[in-house]
This record gives C-alpha cells, structure tokens and sequence, in this order.
C-alpha cells in the first residue's frame, strides 16, 4: 500500500510533513514531491498549487508517476451549509464542480457529455473516517462539496451553488481530484476543516483560520493512514 496525501496549499501539507519520517524530497513534473513513512505506512505528499488545473496535474502524477493506489485528500473549505462552523471536519458524501456551465445548450449545471455531476468517493475510506472518528471521539459530519476556480466570499453566489447543487461545503480542489481517480480506479477520501462561511468575512476569516483549520485536518488524515497501514 502506498498513500498520497495530496493538499492544495503550503500551509495544508506542512502539518503532515512535521509528522512524517525517512522524508526524501521529489522534484518532478514542476512541483515537489515528499516521499516518506507514517507509523511504518508508505505515504507520498505534496501540496498542488491552487485550483483544478494544478490538482488534475499533482493527483496523475501521483498515481501514475509515484504508483500510489489510495489518495486522501486534506484541507480546508468554507462553509455552505448553516450548521457548518469554522473549525468543523467534513468530508465529501460526493462532489461536483459547480463552475462547469454548458447549460446553454440544455446540460444541467455541472454536466459535460460524457461527464458525471457527481463523484463518489470510496467507500471502505468513508467506513474507515467513521471508525476513526467514533473511537477518538471526534465529530465528523459529512457533505455535498462544490469545487470550482474561484474563491468564494459572497452571500449571493453562495446561495446560487447552495441552489443548484444542494452543496454543503465550497472548495477549489476536490472535484478534478476525485475525477482522477475515478477515471484511474484509485480508491479516493476528500476530508476538508472549515476556513470560512464563503461570505463576505471569507477572506478575513480565511487568512485567520486557515492553520489551524489545516492542522485539524491534517491531524484526521494521519489516523486514517495508521488505521489503514
Ligand atoms: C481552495 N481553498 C482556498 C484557497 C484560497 C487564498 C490565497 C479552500 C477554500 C475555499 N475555496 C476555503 N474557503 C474557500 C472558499 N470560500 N471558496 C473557495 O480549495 C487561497
């Protein structure tokens, strides 16, 4: 078994990599790769770079390149849904991409030919964050995640994804990550601890709380991958 941890930014991967042992840096196809052990498990991190572009690349790469056959994925998302508060651990129930906008010609929102709205992600790993969860008395909730290029920060734009998709939780990542593996057959977790409420304070907020957000995240995804090891 060989696990890539796969976060978007800087500050999401750097809580694993002060938690990792035997680390031998990577450089391939313009970004850099960690390989390294968590309890005696094979892992291989690295942050993307932002968005879905970056992530499409950072997740084949991965797979294909360093042959890793799980991929979690952990950072931080803002909120959709009411009851989520900064702080709180979610993880994707499935998927979308709420920018991919062919409706012109009759496509629902988030459809391309041959496309699916909706991705899935394994569920054995799903069975797993629930195990974890229960036996280290954290609080794990669950939700729709919409992934798209664009940072989030009003009430209006909002609502129109909270509408549309039924998403619970906004991010720039997940979907093109969950795409990849879907298509490659890699078993597949998004877990994601909420920055901000996606409003007008989401900058702000973002800013504030984005480490500690990581760090609560990050913290999951490594007892997910002793519990797997
Ligand atoms: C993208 N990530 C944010 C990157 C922001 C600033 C320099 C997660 C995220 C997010 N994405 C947290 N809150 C969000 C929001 N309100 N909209 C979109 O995955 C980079």
């Amino acid at each position: 078994m060989k696990i890539a941890i796969l976060g978007a930014m800087p500050e999401e991967v750097e809580p694993l990599l002060e938690k990792l042992d035997d680390i031998s840096r990577v450089d391939y196809a313009d970004n850099r790769y960690y390989k390294a052990k968590y309890k005696g498990v094979e892992v291989v991190v690295a942050y993307s770079k932002i968005g879905c572009a970056f992530s499409t690349l950072t997740a084949t790469i991965l797979i294909e390149h360093f042959g890793c056959d799980t991929l979690l994925f952990s950072g931080v998302a803002g909120a959709i849904n009411e009851d989520f508060k900064i702080g709180d651990l979610i993880y994707a129930s499935k998927l979308c991409k709420h920018d991919l906008d062919i409706t012109a010609f009759g496509h629902p929102a988030g459809f391309v030919p041959e496309g699916k709205v909706f991705i899935y992600p394994d569920s054995n790993l799903v069975e797993v964050a629930k195990s974890v969860a229960n036996s280290k008395g954290i609080e794990l909730k669950e939700g729709v995640v919409a992934t798209g290029d664009q940072f989030i920060s009003s009430q209006e734009k909002k609502e129109q994804i909270k509408e549309t998709f039924n998403a619970d939780a906004i991010e720039m990542e997940g979907y093109s990550v969950a795409l990849v593996c879907d298509a490659l057959n890699v078993p597949f977790f998004i877990l994601r601890a909420i920055s901000d409420s996606a409003d007008m304070d989401a900058s702000f907020d973002f800013d504030a709380f984005l480490e500690k957000s990581a760090k609560v995240s990050a913290d999951f995804v490594l007892e997910m991958v002793e519990k797997l090891g």
